[in-house]
């Protein structure tokens, strides 16, 4: 295969279309977990024929062979302000507890703006207040406490398809309010020289947390979206320890080459099976696909593929 590294694709690639979800464009960035007794849940953004995007709860017994809830999920919330719109994309869950925390994005008339949800069985969805103000595009909750507090990646952005992007952590005692910000990592030169942005929760491992993240590198005519992986100091994940230099996924086969945004990986979900790590990813904002490696392996090309320090250089 092309530009495999540690990641193997599954050969029934892509594993969810259009065709999964009636009156759908396409159906692509999503959020899928393994639940406790072995099944799969997951939110789904469906652009629509209308070209809206909403958000579809799906549930699948193997990962692989999905039914999407026809009609969009619906939350409730005691809070009147909190961000609805007919736009809302790019979900990740996290799993905490007992709880699945959903983050997305609304476009709202003061640009993307974060949503942040719980629920216990995909069923109800409770939206909770706004965490953070316009204009952010990506958000993640951490799978536990951080020094006693929630914790989050997330990326400010623009109003338009934002040429540039850093990732940012923050902290809340009690998932309404938001502090104690920290740059994390911006972009560096080669595939992540535009954008960077958070992919799906981060991953505890002995060698810190492992962040899959999407890269952007503007090309003369359009965008490259790749993935990447970086390792955080787990007490202070704001403190990068490893970050690749070398991409771990990149767009090769014609369903990431080929769509309504070419050339388009994008990580939203990351589900462990034993040893293994599932990556499911847009593709080319059209549908969602699936790769496999072991976590040693990711965490091992991370490590071995990262900048040295002298080689970083900031690009704006
Ligand atoms: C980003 C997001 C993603 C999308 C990507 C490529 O800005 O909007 O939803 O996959 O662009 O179009």
């Amino acid at each position: 295969m092309a530009n495999e590294t540690v990641f193997v694709r599954y050969p029934g690639n892509p594993v969810i279309t259009a065709r999964a979800v009636p009156r759908a464009n396409s159906i692509h960035n999503s959020a899928i977990v393994k639940r406790g007794d072995g099944d799969y849940a997951g939110v789904f953004r469906v652009d629509e024929i209308s070209m809206h995007f909403t958000l579809h709860t799906g549930f699948s017994a193997d990962g692989l062979s999905w039914e999407i809830d026809p009609e969009p999920l619906t939350m409730e919330s005691d809070d009147p302000e909190v961000f609805v719109t007919n736009q809302s994309y790019d979900p990740r869950l996290t799993r905490l507890d007992d709880t699945y925390y959903l983050t997305w994005c609304n476009a709202t008339p003061q640009g993307p703006a974060i949503g942040l949800a719980t629920t216990k069985d995909f069923r109800h969805f409770r939206q909770w207040d706004n965490p953070l103000p316009p204009a952010n595009r990506n958000c993640v909750l951490f799978p536990r406490k951080i020094g006693g507090d929630y914790a989050i990646y997330h990326r400010p952005s623009d109003r338009g398809h934002t040429p540039f992007g850093d990732i940012f952590y923050a902290t809340s005692p009690d998932l309404v309010h938001w502090g104690r910000h920290r740059f994390v990592f911006g972009p560096e030169m080669g595939w992540q020289s535009l954008k960077v942005g958070p992919g799906p929760h981060p991953i505890e491992t002995d060698d810190g947390w492992l962040l899959i993240y999407h890269g952007a590198w503007r090309t003369c005519s359009g965008y490259l979206y790749c993935v990447g992986g970086a390792l955080l100091d787990l007490d202070e994940p704001w403190k990068v320890l490893y970050r690749t230099r070398d991409y771990l996924l990149a767009p090769s086969e014609i369903y990431e080459r080929v769509g309504d945004v070419p050339n388009v990986c994008f990580p939203a979900s990351a589900v462990l099976e034993g040893d293994r790590l599932r990556l499911y990813y847009g593709c080319a904002d059209t549908c969602i696909s699936m790769a496999e490696a072991k976590l040693a392996d990711i965490v091992g090309f991370v490590k071995e593929h990262s900048f040295r320090k002298e080689q970083t250089t900031v690009w704006r």
